[in-house]
């Protein structure tokens, strides 16, 4: 069976890293049946030092991109198999455009941003025993910070990076517009990766200017409403 590693469940979703969730999602959605290892020590043995991974029998394939290649490729298409190549090239780089783009304006509204830090630093380190729980969140978000001018994000003012989110938002809701899914009536690994990342901001217990920015774009509540009725209630 597909080993799943993941971090534990948090801030009221299955995992809070949408690469996690958006590989739980596709799991689910194909119909794979599949064991998710939760544990925060997955991160010290990941093969790239980053969540997911997975183990496929003596396979260990880590990155979301190369897992959903890997399952497309070894279940014969089961989420991709229907689309035409126009929609398969839509359907990439939207995911490349929440992977390095939506994805970094989510880490600074988490981890930089003091609106929310506080409830967050309690979310993913208040059990740690003390003092680790006082030294650990401190040491994490000076490199998450130190990550997030590197690549650029937080060079911008936070209101720039919610503008930048809402361009997304307005893109994906013109894009799903009326549909169940975002090309039609069977979900693809597209579906997966939006909801990977709209529940992460739509759903997930955490209040803060940014989701409250996206929970204004009803098509996208709607969808993951939807998506986590059918997969996850
Ligand atoms: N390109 C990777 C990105 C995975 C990723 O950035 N995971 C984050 C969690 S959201 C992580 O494990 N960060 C831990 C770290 O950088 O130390 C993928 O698509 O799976």
């Amino acid at each position: 069976m597909i080993e799943l590693y993941g971090f534990t469940p948090n801030l009221g979703l299955e995992d809070p890293s949408p690469f996690v969730l958006k590989v739980d999602t596709y799991l689910r959605m194909a119909k794979i049946e599949y064991r998710k290892i939760s544990k925060l020590s997955n991160l010290k043995h990941a093969p790239k030092g980053k969540l997911p991974y997975i183990r496929d029998n003596d396979k260990i394939i880590a990155d979301s991109q190369f897992i959903f290649d890997h399952l497309e490729d070894k279940f014969n298409r089961p989420l991709d198999g229907h689309l035409s190549a126009e929609q398969k090239a839509i359907a990439y780089l939207t995911t490349k455009s929440l992977d390095e783009n939506l994805y970094f304006a989510i880490v600074y509204s988490r981890w930089q941003d003091e609106e929310s830090w506080a409830k967050v630093k309690k979310a993913f380190f208040g059990k740690l025993p003390f003092p680790l729980n006082a030294i650990v969140p401190i040491i994490a978000r000076k490199q998450v910070i130190r990550t997030l001018y590197g690549q650029g994000v937080s060079r911008h003012t936070k209101d720039e990076i919610i503008s930048i989110c809402q361009k997304t938002y307005q893109a994906l809701t013109d894009l799903i517009g009326d549909k169940p899914f975002v090309f039609g009536d069977r979900p693809c690994s597209l579906d997966a990766t939006l909801f990977g990342f709209l529940a992460e901001v739509i759903l997930a217990d955490l209040d803060n200017t940014f989701n409250e920015s996206a929970r204004n774009y009803p098509v996208l509540v709607k969808y993951c409403q939807r998506i986590y009725k059918q997969y996850y209630s």
